[in-house]
């Protein structure tokens, strides 16, 4: 049989039955590249350092992982309309996956603070977009009161079937590589993924298909880090849209993955998280969004400073690239500079290519 999405391949792991309606888009299986050019161009040649690709996800972000699992359990339930607040990716995939189900969707967002191609997909799939002046932590909570007052199901990551369908990235790491990796790097935002990731890698080891749990190494964005300042942040700002966020649903989750694995919650500038972005697309051919490049910027940083332990066998480490680079291209052309036209003539064409 052909690869039916992350529910069908890791059922026993997740709360479903037989019986469950499974809404799918075929996600999940993502590439786990091996990135050598830019372990050279960093200084990471003590390590293997792996890109998990979740760009490649039917909606181009991670999100699709917990949302087949939320819808598919929303319309077990006889779910008419899910709704979420989203700084963009979760109000794409949820639009998807309301279309899939031929149920309604209506999705709140920050105005002017989502990236171009998330809003186009959220409106393409005919969710009811509505733009909010306020920032995501404001479209939260209204969305909460309205799932608690009105026949909606949420489908943001408090929804706990999220986070089931979100681990399975846990486990295909496992499975891809035999073992769990030593560290994982990762953007952290409403700090669903964190949490997902973390309960995912413990209940494989709890299964026996792992032995090693990784480090936990979440980064957040500098004007957008109250799990590092440890209080809620008002006005969060940050380039990475994705990851504007200043009073995480996942707080104490998040904080407990970094405990119990010995890991860290961190923050990067705006600047080092463009410079990963740049890197990863100029080295690796591999294009995020810069929110995705979060994770990557953290452990270029870590190994500038000399914070990263050394073994002789090489440890293993897995960045997680959240979501597509094609999402935000207003982003990449601002922080690259466009090419100027030229006549169409050869004798142009051989100056433009130093011929
Ligand atoms: C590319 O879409 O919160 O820490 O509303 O889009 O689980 O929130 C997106 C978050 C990282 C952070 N990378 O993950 C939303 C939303 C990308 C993201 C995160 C997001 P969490």
């Amino acid at each position: 049989m052909a690869y039916q999405g992350i529910i069908d391949r890791y059922q026993e792991f997740l709360p479903v039955t037989p019986k469950t309606p499974v809404i799918t888009l075929h996600e999940g299986q993502t590439p786990l590249i091996p990135a050598k050019n830019l372990s050279r161009e960093i200084g990471g040649d003590a390590y293997e350092i792996y890109l998990k690709f979740e760009g490649m996800n039917p909606t181009g972000s991670f999100k699709d992982r917990g949302m087949t699992m939320a819808v598919s359990k929303a319309v077990e339930a006889g779910a008419k309309t899910i709704i979420c607040a989203s700084t963009g990716n979760t109000s794409a995939s949820a639009a998807a996956y309301a279309a899939q189900a031929g149920i309604q969707c209506a999705v709140l967002i920050p105005s002017g603070n989502i990236a171009l191609g998330k809003l186009s997909q959220a409106l393409m799939h005919g969710a009811n977009v509505i733009s909010i002046n306020g920032n995501f932590d404001d479209a939260l909570s209204l969305v909460k009161e309205t799932a608690e007052k009105y026949p909606i199901t949420l489908v943001n990551s408090l929804n706990p079937d999220r986070i089931e369908g979100q681990k399975t990235g846990a486990f295909e790491i496992v499975d891809d590589l035999g073992e769990a990796p030593d560290f994982q790097f990762m953007p952290v935002g409403n700090a669903g993924n964190i949490t997902a990731y973390w309960k995912g890698y413990t209940e494989y080891c709890n299964k026996g298909r792992c032995i090693n749990l990784p480090k936990m190494m979440g980064f957040q964005a500098a004007g957008a880090a109250p799990l590092v300042s440890g209080k809620p942040i008002k006005s969060p700002e940050t380039i990475a849209t994705a990851i504007r966020i200043g009073n995480p649903a996942s707080w104490k989750q998040a904080m407990a993955a970094k405990e119990q694995s010995a890991g860290v919650i961190d923050s990067v500038t705006d600047e080092e998280i463009l410079e990963a972005y740049k890197l990863l697309a100029k080295t690796e051919g591999v294009f995020c969004e810069p929110a995705s490049a979060a994770g990557v910027a953290g452990l270029i940083k870590y190994l500038k400073a000399g914070k990263m332990e050394k073994r002789i066998a090489k440890l293993r480490i897995v960045c997680i690239l959240t979501g597509h680079g094609l999402k935000d291209p207003e982003r990449a052309i601002q922080t690259i500079h466009k090419p100027e036209s030229i006549p169409a003539d050869m004798a142009s064409l051989k100056k433009a290519l130093s011929l």
